[in-house]
């Protein structure tokens, strides 16, 4: 087992980022509530990236259509969308450069078909569909046919006749023949000159042809007509932008989180989402994308986009290519087997006649381990396909288990099955205590520490963080250090450290509710700078890391990021000061738990006891959700631990002598 031990003191600052953006004082808890909101509102703003306006004139084009657009920071979203999708007039001769910009999602492929007078998306997709039936009962079942994919004209610069597509040498689009870019992705151009002159002026589709009804019109009108004007069309696209991204943002929001059913043997089975969508955007990602289970637990894939297939392949990379439900293109042979396209292509004059499609599963339901070869084939929510849109798989070996949808590579995943149930607690002087199923990795505890240990945050690989008041980490078994604050002054002590579903990053969280984000969390603003009329005592990552909740002695909570809010006790007259909270792994709730053990459920964190009003022998200090989130842990100062709902006890510390009081606790 690596051990990595970082001291404090050694510790260059990483990334900080100090909180600017809340700065209102705040009274009462609504008011705290909204505050948050509002701070968290920019972040998600700064998300989309500025400066895309559709529009990025080369010298030889009157216009410029978006073809997709930039994905969001933190996403793989691929926008079904033209920019603008509204009409663009224009007028013979006039060159409209077809644009997908660097930054699409590198799953992106789509392309720009211009449809000759009469012709519609419709029509158009019936003639050439994005996948069908192979003829004469040939093994796999369902072909790509290359028309779909392929350009109508060469490409330019390969000196073939008829080559096309570049500034010098746009394609010609005459009204009478339908001009194809063919499918192609981020970093591409399709320079198309007007050369279709009619009477009177006349609306011309164009759209995608791997997503049909992604479409945009052309109205050329003839010369002497007025046309759109370039800042017109740019503006368009850019509030068509603004919208699409606000849209799907809300729909992985709402489609990021795992639900966690408990079965009576105390396994559990998980649902989670393979991908959403909007009418104009897909996010081509797994959500959650880490997703915490134990050994023998099932994991169901639900796929619901009706213009969109996946699949769930592991593991990641080319270590999976044998399940590819795609396979090499071929050539069609009327009799007998396709035979593989070489480079002199086919009989029929295309470089290849169709790509075969297996949409079948292959492999094992149940993973022993990771590196089980086993893919669910295709999935999708597309009405009438007659494909299934869900596949469950079981995890019985312990383990992180990469995959990813072979369709779209870079809409990858990880499940962490880690034996549950076990929790660990923490001591001031960085002592840890492991019980039931988890782990230990080792402790600070014996060691001189510049400042008391003050939280613990576990991380799938296995391993934990540790936070000290000055801020430094230390990264014990396969936790991976990624910067602290350890050596730089603050204003004020850190009271918490929360990791990543990942394990790849965390923040820590300072008394006045200044954030710090490190590794692979995104800092979304905080209460740093602002007045708060309690301490900031504790925190919680929502499950796609990409948001979190704060809480302050008095019960007020604070919302960043994707994380909702979902209410809070800061107006409320508390007996004892709130002391910590966790979240349910839906990410849909959290408890807080008070001093005196009482606990307060929000969202769908259901209540399953406490010990508020019972006497208890020490204050409690923290609290934990088990795995299912149908249950949770607190600990007192004096290392006692109180079992709710399904979390089993596995022991606790107190009755033994400490040389430091706990401080917290984390759990699986
Ligand atoms: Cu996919």
């Amino acid at each position: 087992m690596s051990r990595r031990l970082v001291v404090s003191t050694m510790c260059a600052a990483g990334a900080l980022v100090l909180a600017v953006s809340a700065n209102t004082a705040v009274v009462g808890a609504a008011q705290k509530a909204a505050t948050a909101t509002s701070a968290a509102a920019p972040s998600r703003d700064a998300g989309i990236r500025a400066g895309y306006h559709g529009v990025k004139l080369a010298g030889s084009a009157d216009y410029v259509v978006g073809v997709d657009a930039p994905t969001p920071a933190h996403h793989n979203v691929q926008y079904i969308d033209f920019f603008p999708r509204s009409g663009l007039t224009v007028t013979t001769n006039q060159v409209v450069d077809f644009n997908w910009d660097t930054g699409l999602s590198p799953d992106s492929l789509h392309s720009a078909t211009l449809l000759a007078a009469g012709h519609t998306a419709m029509t158009d997709a019936q003639a050439n569909p994005v996948i069908a039936p192979d003829e004469g009962g040939e093994a796999p079942p369902l072909y790509i046919p290359a028309p779909t994919f392929l350009s109508t004209n060469p490409p330019p610069g390969s000196g073939a006749p008829g080559a096309c597509g570049d500034p010098a040498t746009p394609c010609a689009f005459d009204g009478a023949h339908d001009l194809s870019s063919g499918a192609t992705g981020a970093g591409s151009d399709f320079f198309v000159k007007i050369t279709a002159a009619p009477a009177s002026p006349t609306t011309y589709v164009f759209h995608c042809r791997v997503h049909p009804f992604m479409q945009g019109s052309l109205t050329v009108v003839p010369s002497g007509t007025a046309t759109s004007s370039a800042a017109a069309i740019g503006a368009a696209a850019a509030a068509q932008y603004t919208d699409d991204t606000a849209g799907i943002l809300h729909a992985i929001d709402s489609a990021n989180h795992a639900a966690y059913v408990t079965n009576p043997d105390g396994s559990h089975h998980v649902t989670i989402s393979a991908g959403t969508e909007t009418q104009y955007a897909e996010a081509l990602e797994m959500m959650p994308q880490n997703v915490r289970v134990a050994p023998g637990d099932s994991v169901t894939w639900k796929a619901t986009e009706k213009a969109e297939i996946h699949t769930v392949t592991f593991p990641e990379g080319q270590a999976s290519a044998s399940v590819d439900p795609l396979s090499p293109p071929v050539c069609e042979v009327g009799s007998g087997p396709d035979t593989a396209a070489g480079p002199s292509g086919c009989t029929s004059g295309l470089p290849f006649d169709e790509l075969p499609v297996d949409p079948a599963p292959h492999g094992p339901a149940t993973l022993s381990g990771p590196g089980v070869v086993t893919s669910s084939g295709i999935l999708s929510g597309i009405p009438g396909s007659g494909l299934p849109s869900e596949h469950t798989f079981t995890f019985d070996g312990a383990g992180v288990y990469t995959y990813h949808c072979k369709i779209h590579d870079g809409m990858t995943g990880r499940i962490f099955a880690t034996p549950s149930p076990g929790y660990w607690n923490v001591a001031g002087d960085g002592g840890v205590f492991a019980h039931g199923m988890a782990s230990f990795a080792g402790s600070m505890g014996g060691t001189h520490l510049n400042s008391a240990v003050v939280g613990i945050s576990p991380t799938p690989d296995p391993g934990y963080f540790l936070a000290g008041a000055d801020g430094g980490v230390f990264a014990l078994g396969d936790a991976a250090y990624a910067g602290s604050m350890g050596g730089t002054r603050l204003n004020q002590p850190v009271v918490g450290i929360s990791s990543t579903p990942s394990g790849g990053g965390y923040r820590l969280v300072a008394k006045d509710g200044g954030i710090f984000a490190f590794g692979d969390a995104p800092f979304f603003g905080s209460m740093g700078g602002s007045r708060l009329n309690a301490p900031v005592v504790g925190m919680a990552t929502t499950p796609s890391g990409l948001g979190y909740w704060l809480v302050a002695s008095d019960g007020g909570v604070f919302a960043f990021g994707d994380a909702p809010y979902l209410g809070s006790m800061g107006a409320t007259h508390l007996n004892q000061p709130v002391v910590g909270m966790a979240a349910s792994p839906s990410g849909n709730g959290y408890w807080l738990v008070a001093a005196d053990g009482g606990v307060f459920g929000f969202g769908d964190a259901a209540y399953h006891g406490g010990m508020g009003g019972t006497h208890i022998n020490q204050a409690m200090v923290g609290m934990s959700s088990d795995l299912g989130g149908n249950g949770y842990w607190l600990v007192a100062r004096d290392g006692g631990i109180f079992a709710f709902g399904d979390a089993a006890f596995a022991g606790s510390d107190a009755g033994g002598p400490l040389n430091s009081p706990m401080v917290g606790m984390g759990g699986v």
